[in-house]
């Protein structure tokens, strides 16, 4: 004979039991997982590929630490107050407490000291990853436009100095390789590993935002200015890059592949693109007015929105 629960036992059983199963095998239908150590230890972000990457997952975990800390405090003190304070018995008011002058001052001066060290983290963190003293090993003029990306690589000796003007159409290097992405192909950007890398970046149409996740870097490319930041790859290997800023129509095509190779790999491809001389110019290709070198120009190509 089996186990003899009570009528209502074995009705609620029942109504736990089937939520439970649907439950589980969504999950696992799902595949969710729940993440490895390590991915908990980053909050899910992805492993830094880049030594800035490095800064901007600690501040990231440090922010989820403070968060944590003060989500923690709340829920305790929302539960001692709910359980403490609550009504015991039904002829009975609990005390009813209308202004506590220094709590009111605890939580408007707490605050405010919790936004002050978030930013001092932010600043400091962004003086690190943003560092110009740093002497870049190379420099590659990034164009974003609607809809693909151009990577314009120098060849020979580079000269800072024209870096300190981004305005002028003066450029680090005395002639230039490139590669354009279509919005019906991918370009791919190759950084030689453990070197620093600078990206100049130019828009010749509206805002666009150039990011590889992996880097866990980011910054706006703004049409009429040159924003620029640095990178210094640390892993070998292929990544995924794209436009981080809603920029029109084909906004999702604006997918890049970044590849990190040694330095003799680096200069192999600098080679090869040179051997091309649809690929050699003596300034960067800065799109726009170029319309040439306007990614999704290409005759037949039907997704060319954002043409004159
Ligand atoms: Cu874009």
């Amino acid at each position: 004979m089996g186990l003899q629960l009570p009528k209502r036992a074995a009705g609620n059983a029942r109504k736990v039991a089937l939520p439970l199963a649907l439950g589980s095998s969504l999950l696992l239908l799902s595949g969710c997982s729940f993440g490895t150590v390590d991915e908990w230890k980053r909050v899910a972000m992805p492993e830094p590929a880049s030594t800035q990457g490095e800064h901007i997952l600690a501040l990231w975990q440090g922010a989820w630490i403070a968060a944590m800390v003060t989500g923690v405090i709340v829920w305790a003190l929302i539960f001692y107050a709910v359980i403490a304070f609550r009504r015991k018995s039904d002829d009975e008011v609990p005390v009813q407490t209308r202004y506590n002058l220094p709590l009111e001052i605890f939580y408007t001066i707490a605050p405010i000291m919790m936004v002050i060290v978030f930013f001092a983290h932010t600043v400091k963190v962004q003086d690190a990853v943003l560092d110009d003293s740093v002497v870049p090993d190379n420099t590659i003029e990034v164009v974003g436009q609607q809809w693909s990306w151009t990577f314009n690589y120098g060849v020979g000796e580079q000269d800072n100095a024209a870096n300190d003007d981004a305005t002028d159409d003066k450029f680090p290097y005395s002639s230039y390789v490139y590669t354009a992405g279509t919005a019906s192909h991918i370009p791919t950007l190759v950084l030689p590993v453990n070197e620093t890398t600078r990206f100049n970046l130019h828009s010749p149409d509206v805002i666009h935002d150039f990011g590889v996740p992996g880097f866990l870097m980011k910054m706006d490319v703004v049409p009429g200015r040159v924003n620029h930041y640095a990178i210094t790859p640390t892993t070998i290997g292929t990544y995924d890059g794209k436009c981080y800023e809603l920029c029109g129509v084909y906004h999702s095509r604006m997918l890049f592949q970044v590849k990190v190779v040694t330095r003799a790999e680096y200069d192999q491809y600098i080679q090869d693109l040179a051997q091309d001389p649809n690929s050699s110019s003596d300034t960067p290709l800065l799109g726009g007015s170029e319309a040439y070198t306007q990614a999704g120009l290409e005759s037949g190509d039907e997704s060319t929105g954002g043409a004159e």
